[in-house]
């Protein structure tokens, strides 16, 4: 992996994650309690032996730099030639704002050509999976191909909202559409579709080519979804590389979080008895930063009633936490949170110190960091009266609370 160059896409804006993009980036946006969703891409690159990383931020990015800062520097040696590199929009050749993925690498064409790559990788910072690109710099190497692009297959009705190709027996792709109304299914399954991950790796030189002449192409968006791969495929080798899980054999765990209620059943998905993305893998570790914080704690109220136990049940809960007579089911309980008695949080997401007042209930809500839930509040059980109030409230019903939004006590407003 040495001789390649791996470019992260962090700079999404990540609007349909609002409000908990509203002051941070996308792949700043904390998952799982301990990690933030970034982590899942870096630890890949560490995992797979990729240790020469530009990360291109755009959009509110002070928090994911100073977690990079925090969480990742100290894993790369500049000595060996490893780094890190956050790139911020002022280093660019034109210092504007990205208008697509492909303007964002070329906007930052200098500092890869510097490092001289045979190949370059770029990925997105906002997905969540688990997977080793050794195989996928492998096979694009021994097909000799200019691009290869990580692929899944999904079901037709997802895939408008991706990348959609046809491919040869041969893995060769022969067609690509991006989010097409109307995707085209594959041979074998009417159902199905293979979808582009948005990662790929590039020939550099290919990838220079190719930049240079889409940057003076005024009709071009500068995307590589929607003009550099479907303009390559009659004219050069592009390939479809399949992300199969080893174990399993079928289509690996991949999830593009862009929405609210996908981020949410993403993460729904860590706490299941045999989840499809193992957090607890010794084999692939997934880092984070991990603060300083003493152990959670289970408190048994002290009158012996069990409605004032503090419990939980299928969820995850992290350091710092205390659950005082409260019960919590089904859900991520952040670092430093805190539940009071009497009080019960089902199938929800609390960030880092959240608090949840004396007879509070809680059910499908996300709730950004720091928020102070009243005592005797309810929320989630009447999405009509949450939008009300003032909330998010997603299409399926969940309910999202941003940081700093005031909370009235009772369920109205
Ligand atoms: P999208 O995810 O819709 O489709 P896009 O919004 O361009 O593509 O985002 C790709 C990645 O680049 C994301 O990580 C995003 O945060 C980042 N990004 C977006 N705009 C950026 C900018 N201007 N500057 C820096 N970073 C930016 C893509 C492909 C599809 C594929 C899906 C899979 O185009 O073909 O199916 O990814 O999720
Ligand atoms: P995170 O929650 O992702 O760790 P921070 O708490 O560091 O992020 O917040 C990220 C940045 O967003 C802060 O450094 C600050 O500049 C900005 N920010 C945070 N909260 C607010 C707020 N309520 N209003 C405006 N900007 C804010």
């Amino acid at each position: 992996m040495r001789d390649t160059l791996t470019v992260i896409l962090a700079g999404g804006r990540g609007s349909r994650l609002e409000p908990l993009t509203r002051d941070r980036a996308k792949p700043a946006v904390p998952f799982g309690g301990l990690f933030r969703i970034v982590d899942f891409v870096l630890s890949n690159c560490l995992n797979s032996g990729m240790k020469r990383l530009l990360l291109l931020t755009q959009y509110k990015a002070q928090s994911l730099d100073r977690h990079i800062n925090l969480a990742w520097r100290n894993y790369f040696c500049r000595e060996l030639g490893e780094f890190i590199d956050v790139v911020p929009p002022q280093q660019r050749i034109a210092g504007n704002w990205y208008t697509g993925t492909a303007d964002a690498v070329y906007q930052n064409i200098y500092a890869i050509e510097r490092e001289q790559p045979e190949n370059i990788v770029v990925l997105a910072g906002d997905h969540i999976y688990k997977m080793n690109y050794g195989p996928m710099v492998e096979f694009h190497r021994r097909r000799g191909a200019d691009i290869t692009i990580g692929a899944l297959r999904v079901g037709v009705d997802q895939a408008r909202q991706f990348g959609v190709m046809q491919t040869d027996l041969d893995h060769r792709v022969i067609g690509f559409q991006e989010k097409p109304a109307d995707p085209i299914p594959t041979p074998d399954d009417p159902e199905v579709c293979l979808a582009s991950m948005g990662i790929y790796v590039f020939n550099a030189k290919f990838l220079y080519e190719q930049l240079c002449s889409d940057a003076t192409d005024v009709h071009s968006d500068h995307d590589f979804g929607k003009n550099v791969i479907p303009r390559a495929i009659d004219t050069h080798t592009v390939c479809a590389y399949p992300f199969l899980d080893e174990n399993r054999k079928t289509d690996a765990y991949w999830r593009d979080v862009g929405t609210i209620d996908a981020y949410y059943e993403a993460t729904m998905d860590l706490i299941g008895v045999d989840p499809q993305l193992n957090l607890y893998d010794d084999q692939w570790p997934v880092r984070a930063y991990q603060p300083m914080l003493p152990p959670p704690k289970f408190v048994f109220g002290s009158e012996g009633v069990s409605s004032r136990r503090g419990v939980a049940f299928d969820s995850i809960v992290c350091q710092g936490a205390i659950l005082s007579g409260g019960s919590v089911s089904r859900s991520v309980i952040g670092p430093g949170v805190r539940v009071h008695s009497y009080s019960s949080v089902e199938d929800s997401i609390l960030f880092d110190r959240v608090d949840v007042g004396r007879r509070s209930r809680l059910r499908r809500v996300i709730v950004d960091k720091g928020v102070k839930i009243p005592p005797e509040t309810e929320i989630g059980f009447d999405p009509v009266a949450d939008a009300a109030r003032g909330f998010t409230v997603t299409e399926s019903g969940l309910v999202v609370i941003g940081r700093d939004e005031e909370i009235h006590p009772g369920s109205d407003a």
